[in-house]
């Protein structure tokens, strides 16, 4: 009975809202004032929507690198809301919960707001304020006097969150370092870039494309989708799943992937590529493979199937520790669904250091199963057209690439310093195609070989959160002659700066356009909300102040951002004016399926042709197939340290954001259960975590449960900074990157594998 009234009185109420539609939307504005008015004498201060005219700005979200479109609401000079942009083919509408988290981000209290100069010893953490211009002009005599006397590749730029742009790939080139590198590529995504340009000779880009819509079985190895909580990914893995896609997840820990799973392969840390081979081996077997297209677009498959007629799925369950029949039948699962069925590329891949053959190997499945551009497979990125920002020719050439890098970036040119110096990592000679090696970039600084590195800008990286060994890059921050970091809250690496440039957060400030290669490219422009709070700055102004005091006055010739952006919107008939109206973004058109290229291949190897075998590899003597290689196992007492991310954060920046920080305010330690019984631990306590070389980290908390197998700890990345201007952040749960005190080099990619790493648990005194 109460239902079916409520039901009438809801109805009624309804037509009586609109019988007045009209008259009610001209009054709208009438209504909201005498409801501020109404509140207000009855002492409720009226909601944000009735304070004032709002005003919307079209941005894009810099709360993870993944930029996903944004439209922002403000009232006066206060930022209220942030939605997902509908129009935006990254967002549609929707946003993570960092992504709402960034309204208390940019109004987080501790925020850096002034430049300042070092006044105590370095790492002290002693500063006094000193004027921008002051502070430009002493940066730019150090930066030229360090140059007159080690050259320009001495000064190294380091680079990540959307404004690298301006000092990683702008400033460095025209200044003339190939010393720039950014986290996102050699400690992210270089292995499944390099495995790319190797087997198909086309990168994944910024975004994985797998072709979602149509996908009828999706392969998850480590990708732990849930909590790495990318939007979009999100969105089309819960749509496919939906839609009845079959899901298997490979992955020693039973993610929030898994518990959407089919299959879940609890696999033996390290092992994949034997997985994957078994994998190959039976597809070829039992003829499950895609003949026509193998025939049509690989090279090799003869070589392939000599290779992989040993690794039958008995002999990887010896070395996986999976079932061999789960083996099988997972094989057989995946080309049931084929062309529709694809191993995700991943994201953060660099492992083990072997990590561009794993890769190469789930390609080649990917390949077998004949998804590169068919569709439910793999699409084809495109760039979007855009043209650059007309400048003198760069002293070098070279992107320093990585996950924000623009389209089309070289990111594959090894360039050389104007004195022919090569970069400081040696990365022409140790890597097969060059890339940096971000961390290898802090060697010269200590030791001055090949050639020393003196000086370092440091933008929107955490330095001593994000590259492993820590303690090294320490080292090097006590032998430089000149740390600039450019950041926007005191992180820990603050405090070893020399001089301290506070940025304007994304909400405050004009950027670079966001130009990202999809399946339908499309271009998103950051328009300021507010104005720059404090006696903050944005990072393009910086880059342009110092360039007009080093003798780049050339690159920087526009007086203003809007002219700078105005230019190179032109080249698609827009301006500032028209993408506001267009509501912030402009999509074109893409070319996802080989259907699209009329027999022409999309391949970009020199035949042509998908490399199932690597003449490159093999003839730099790197494997031409992908072989399984084991990696070192814990000693007894230790567990394998493997991390993650967590829902609610990103990386080590949004840990001291308030909202974020009351959700989830520290992390937690994964282990087994019966193995912490074993231990005498319990679900709840608080350890350290100790690794081999002695490092300590915590108290955290223990999770302990079955969702992780017995030889290996799990911990979310991102907390236990030690940085006491996070008021809220500062010293809570345990830090992943002070264990790491050894990494792996892959010797294709340059990409630094961090799971190798063992700890134990120390119960807390
Ligand atoms: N919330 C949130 N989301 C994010 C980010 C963030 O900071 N916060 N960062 C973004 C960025 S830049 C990146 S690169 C991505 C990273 O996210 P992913 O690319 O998904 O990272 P992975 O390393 O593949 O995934 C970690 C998973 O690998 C499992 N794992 C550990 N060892 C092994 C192994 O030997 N084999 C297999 N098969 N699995 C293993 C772990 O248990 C864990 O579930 O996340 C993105 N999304
Ligand atoms: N131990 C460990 N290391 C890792 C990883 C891991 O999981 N564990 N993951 C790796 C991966 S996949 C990646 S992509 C990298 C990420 O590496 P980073 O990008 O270095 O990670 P963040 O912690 O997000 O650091 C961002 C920094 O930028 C600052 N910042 C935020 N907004 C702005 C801004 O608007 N302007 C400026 N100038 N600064 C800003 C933040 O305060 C912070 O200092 O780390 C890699 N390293
Ligand atoms: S995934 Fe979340 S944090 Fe990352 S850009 Fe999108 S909304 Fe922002
Ligand atoms: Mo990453």
């Amino acid at each position: 009975m109460a239902r079916v009234e409520l039901q009438i009185t809801r109805r009624n109420f309804l037509k009586t809202a609109f019988a007045g539609g009209g008259g009610m939307a001209l009054a709208g504005r009438e209504i909201g004032r005498a409801v501020a008015n109404g509140l207000t004498k009855l002492g409720t201060p009226p909601a944000w929507f009735h304070q004032g005219e709002i005003k919307t700005t079209y941005n894009y979200c810099d709360m993870c690198p993944w930029k996903c479109g944004i439209v922002v609401q403000t009232v006066g000079d206060r930022v209220r809301k942030i939605d997902g942009n509908p129009l935006d083919p990254k967002s549609r509408g929707m946003l993570c919960a960092r992504g709402q988290g960034g309204v208390s981000f940019v109004y987080d209290p501790d925020r850096l707001r002034a430049p300042m100069v070092r006044t105590g010893e370095r790492g002290a953490g002693k500063f006094q304020e000193i004027t921008w211009n002051d502070a430009f002009d002493q940066i730019a005599e150090k930066l030229q006097a360090v140059a007159a006397q080690y050259g320009p590749e001495s000064v190294a730029i380091l680079g990540h969150t959307t404004g690298d742009f301006w000092f990683t790939d702008y400033f460095a080139q025209a200044w003339g370092t190939p010393n720039a590198g950014k986290p996102s590529a050699t400690l992210c995504t270089s292995p499944r870039d390099e495995a790319a340009l190797l087997t198909t000779g086309v990168a994944i880009g910024g975004h994985e494309p797998m072709d979602w819509d149509a996908m009828r079985c999706i392969v998850l190895m480590g990708s732990h989708i849930g909590e790495d909580t990318r939007n979009t990914v999100m969105q089309d893995f819960m749509n496919a799943w939906g839609n009845g896609a079959k899901v298997i997840v490979i992955d020693p820990r039973f993610s929030s992937a898994a518990a959407k799973a089919d299959y879940w392969l609890p696999i033996k840390p390290g092992t994949d590529t034997a997985l994957l081979l078994a994998w190959i081996n039976v597809l070829i077997a039992e003829n499950l493979y895609n003949r026509e297209y193998v025939e049509q677009w690989t090279e090799g498959f003869e070589q392939l199937a000599a290779h992989v007629q040993e690794f039958t799925p008995e002999w990887a369950a010896a070395i996986t520790e999976l079932d061999p029949e789960l083996i099988r039948t997972t094989a057989r699962v995946i080309a049931e669904a084929a062309p529709a069925a694809a191993i995700m590329p991943g994201r953060h891949t660099t492992w083990y250091g072997n990590d561009t053959q794993r890769m190469r190997a789930a390609y080649i499945i990917n390949t077998l199963a004949g998804a590169w551009g068919n569709e439910g497979g793999l699409y084809f990125n495109k760039s979007p057209y855009l043209e650059a920002y007309p400048h003198p020719p760069f002293a070098i050439t070279g992107s320093a690439g990585g996950c924000s890098a623009e389209p089309g970036a070289e990111t594959a040119e090894l360039p050389a310093g104007p004195s022919g110096k090569i970069r400081a990592d040696g990365a022409r000679t140790k890597f097969l195609r060059g890339a940096t090696a971000i961390q290898e970039l802090i060697e010269p600084m200590i030791t001055g070989e090949p050639y020393p590195i003196k000086a370092l800008i440091v933008y929107g990286v955490n330095l001593l959160n994000s590259i492993p060994n820590p303690e090294r890059t320490l080292e090097a921050l006590k032998k430089l002659d000149l740390v600039v970091v450019i950041d926007v809250l005191p992180q820990e690496h603050v405090a070893w700066a020399d001089y301290v440039l506070p940025e304007a957060s994304y909400l405050e400030r004009y950027d670079e356009l966001s130009a990202v290669a999809y399946k339908t490219p499309f271009i998103q422009v950051r328009e300021p909300a507010i104005a720059p709070m404090y006696d903050t700055k944005p990072g393009w102004w910086m880059a342009r102040e110092l360039g007009m005091r080093v003798g780049l006055e050339k690159y920087f010739a526009w007086e203003t951002i809007e002219e700078y952006l105005n230019t190179r919107l032109m080249s698609i008939g827009s301006n500032l004016e028209k993408m506001h109206e267009a509501k912030g973004v402009v999509i074109q058109k893409g070319k996802p399926y080989l259907a699209d290229f009329n027999g022409a291949s999309p391949f970009g190897t020199p035949s042509g042709k998908i490399q199932l075998f690597s003449d490159e590899l093999a003839v730099a003597k790197l494997g031409g197939l992908p072989e399984y290689e084991p990696t070192a196992e814990p000693p007894e007492g230790y567990f394998r340290l493997t991390y993650g991310r967590q829902p609610v954060h990103t990386f080590a920046k949004t840990q001291n954001t308030p909202v974020l920080n009351e959700i989830t305010p520290e992390n937690e330690v994964w282990i087994n259960e019966d193995v912490a019984n074993g231990l005498g631990i319990r679900h709840g306590d608080r350890v350290w975590l100790e690794n081999e070389a002695g490092t300590r980290t915590g108290p955290v908390k223990v999770k302990s449960t079955q969702r992780i197998r017995p030889d290996l700890v799990f911990l979310a990345h991102g907390f236990g900074s030690v940085a006491p201007g996070l008021s809220r952040a500062n010293g809570k749960g345990a830090s992943d990157a002070r264990l790491m005190s050894q990494y792996k080099l892959d010797p294709i990619s340059g990409g630094a594998g961090m799971r190798i790493n063992f700890v134990r648990l120390v119960k807390e005194a």
